[in-house]
């Protein structure tokens, strides 16, 4: 069956397909497994662990309070707590981008920091597993009344554990050492010993400890992480009240996810990072007790996000009240909120869903996400951030060094070394290859051990060319996702036309004998779009927006100098060049163009605020 991937609130065309349930037992192949050999990601891993990584570590440890805290806790420093309540998460976040960094790239000075810093935070542990810098050490009063630890819901103190546990899994599995995850267990017992079934009642006011448990179980095997795990998501929507944070009572129940049981979620609301983590725990919690219990609530919760709540560029949650959502198709670009770890939390739950479903439209999603409002979190250069992400700016907006709410730079700084888990994933009886850039990976079809060489100039260019290596030949399907951007294309085996593919839930399906040397040429033809939004999306009623393959592009000042780029008009008959972008934008295709007789020159959307500021739009006033 043909299905054409559904477009959201910036496509009119749509047309919904019978959910699927995991018949299979999918896997993703992970990024160890994956290495980028040139190109696109490679350039852009490249810039991480030469530049993202050092701009973090030394953020952290030299420009903010952040490490001090830690030593401060472990009683090495003397002083009181600074900084903000829930800094410690980011320091755990940059770890564990430390720790991706090291099995891409091996580097013994990051390993000795990490080392280093393991040392404070183990130290920083107290006696029953409690760990927080915060509640730990004395601090000013800030904006909330303050009773102690364990005492509101709203202080993060399971967000920052949960990051602390992803950090430990991370840094286990580079280097095999188990002190880390000896923290992580010891805070999961803390958990444990306090919270569960006829123990104290928990609902973390900022998600993430969900997902984080579901990894230590699978690094432990330890049932009891995945059955708290679940516990604390089922603790949702039982009527124990959010404390008030900046807002009242009600409203942060609502923001925080917490007005109902989660199984029975069927519109999107709240707090948009929250939301995201929330969903890939319940995915994950799925997946790991082979349970559908949050599926109806998923595929619901997926069609309100991507089809009435989500950007062109991926990106979600508009609104700066709640950095969340708000009401259905209420998509301002200029005041959009469009927070990075939304974004980057919107791949990560469209990556658990389509490793559920087998289904291509989540990694659709999941690549609109990551090509356009994840990466403009973070400069072509490596060292200035956005936190927020709109898509319309009056010259005001640019990346900065650093935040004092830190959590962006440091969520890119994690996704970024990890970005080889969402290429390849695996079944009984498939290879499904869901994303295309110049890599080698090592895999398996039906338990041969295969390689898989990708030679492609993707997301620039079309042509993706695939050289399979199995050990032996092996009979299995390979699929291949046709993006929903993607209105024709070629495909061959071996030279030959393949004349009736299969299609499987948006994926091509080739099934025949592979054997060494075998070549997909897959050629995905990539136009210059201009796509008109919902019509119910008010921000852009009589604009359109610009797209090539899975890029984004934009009109900024920069490059377009004398141009009053708001009086400008697309029009039918636009024909637009493909360029190679220079300076900043080498290796960058840009789109050169004629309006109203003047030259100008689009660029991806990423790519804006790389040169001087000024104004920018995604949406064009169009005739
Ligand atoms: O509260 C922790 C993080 O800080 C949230 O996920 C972000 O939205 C920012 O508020
Ligand atoms: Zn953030």
């Amino acid at each position: 069956m043909k299905i054409k991937c559904l477009l959201a609130t910036f496509l009119s065309i749509a047309f919904l397909a019978a959910e699927v349930y995991p018949q299979e037992n999918i896997k993703a192949v992970p990024f160890t497994a994956v290495k980028f050999t040139n190109g696109f990601w490679a350039s852009r891993l490249q810039t991480h662990s030469r530049v993202t990584l050092p701009v973090c570590i030394a953020q952290l440890r030299d420009s903010s309070s952040r490490i001090s805290n830690f030593q401060k806790a472990a009683g090495l420093k003397e002083g009181e707590f600074e900084g903000t309540f829930f800094d410690d998460s980011d320091v755990y976040k940059a770890m564990e981008g430390m720790a991706y960094s090291l099995q891409n790239n091996y580097n013994p000075e990051v390993e000795a920091i990490l080392d280093e810093w393991i040392g404070y935070i183990s130290k920083a542990q107290q006696k029953d597993g409690y760990l927080n810098t915060f509640f730990t050490l004395p601090h000013k009063r800030d904006y909330w009344d303050d009773h102690g630890r364990w005492t509101d819901f709203g202080r993060h103190e399971m967000y920052c554990g949960g990051h602390m546990i992803e950090a430990a899994v991370a840094y286990f599995n580079a280097t095999g050492k188990r002190t880390f995850l000896n923290v992580a267990t010891k805070f999961a017992d803390h958990l444990d010993s306090m919270f569960g079934p006829g123990k104290r009642d928990w609902v973390p006011g900022h998600q993430e400890i969900e997902l984080a448990l579901v990894k230590l179980y699978h690094a432990t095997n330890e049932k009891k992480y995945l059955d708290l795990s679940k516990w604390i998501l089922d603790e949702r929507g039982k009527g124990f009240m959010m404390g008030p944070m900046w807002m009242s009572s009600d409203q942060s129940n609502r923001n925080c996810q917490n007005q109902f049981p989660v199984a029975s979620l069927d519109n999107i609301d709240g707090h948009a990072v929250r939301d995201m983590y929330m969903f890939t725990g319940m995915a994950d919690i799925s997946a790991a007790y082979d349970d559908t219990i949050y599926h109806t609530a998923l595929f619901k919760l997926w069609d309100d996000v991507v089809l009435r709540n989500m950007y062109i560029t991926g990106g979600i949650g508009s609104s700066h009240t709640n950095e969340g959502f708000v009401e259905d198709f209420d998509l301002p670009n200029k005041s959009a909120y469009s927070e990075t770890c939304a974004s980057v939390g919107m791949v990560f739950w469209n990556s658990r869903m389509n490793i559920m479903t087998g289904n291509a439209k989540y990694a659709n999603v999941m690549e609109r996400a990551m090509y356009n409002a994840v990466l403009a979190g973070v400069s072509l250069a490596g060292d200035h951030f956005f936190y927020v992400n709109p898509l319309e700016s009056d010259g005001d907006h640019h990346r900065q060094r650093w935040f004092g709410t830190a959590c962006c730079p440091s969520n890119i700084s994690r996704f970024l070394p990890s970005v080889g888990n969402y290429f390849y994933m695996t079944d009984d009886s498939s290879l499904f290859i869901n994303l295309y850039a110049a890599n080698a990976a090592k895999t398996h079809l039906k338990g041969t051990a295969l390689e898989i060489v990708q030679e492609t100039a993707y997301p620039w260019e079309g042509s993706i060319s695939i050289k399979i290596n199995p050990e032996h030949t092996v009979d299995g399907k390979i699929k291949l996702r046709i993006p929903d951007w993607c209105k024709s294309y070629t495909l061959k085996v071996n030279g030959k036309q393949i004349a009736n593919p299969t299609w499987e839930e948006g994926y091509l399906s080739i099934g025949r004998a592979w054997s060494q040397g075998d070549v997909i040429l897959l050629n995905l033809d990539m136009p210059v779009e201009e796509v008109a939004a919902d019509p119910r999306v008010k921000a852009n009623i009589g604009k359109r927006a610009i797209q090539r393959g899975p890029v984004v592009y934009c009109l900024e000042k920069a490059g377009n100098e004398g141009v009053d780029i708001e009086k400008l008009s697309l029009t039918p008959k636009n024909k637009f060049r493909v360029v190679d972008g220079k300076g900043i934008l080498q290796g960058i295709k840009v789109l050169q163009t004629t309006l109203q007789s003047k030259k100008v020159t689009f660029v991806p959307y990423y790519a804006w605020d790389n040169r001087e500021p000024g104004k920018m739009l995604v949406w064009i006033n169009n005739k």
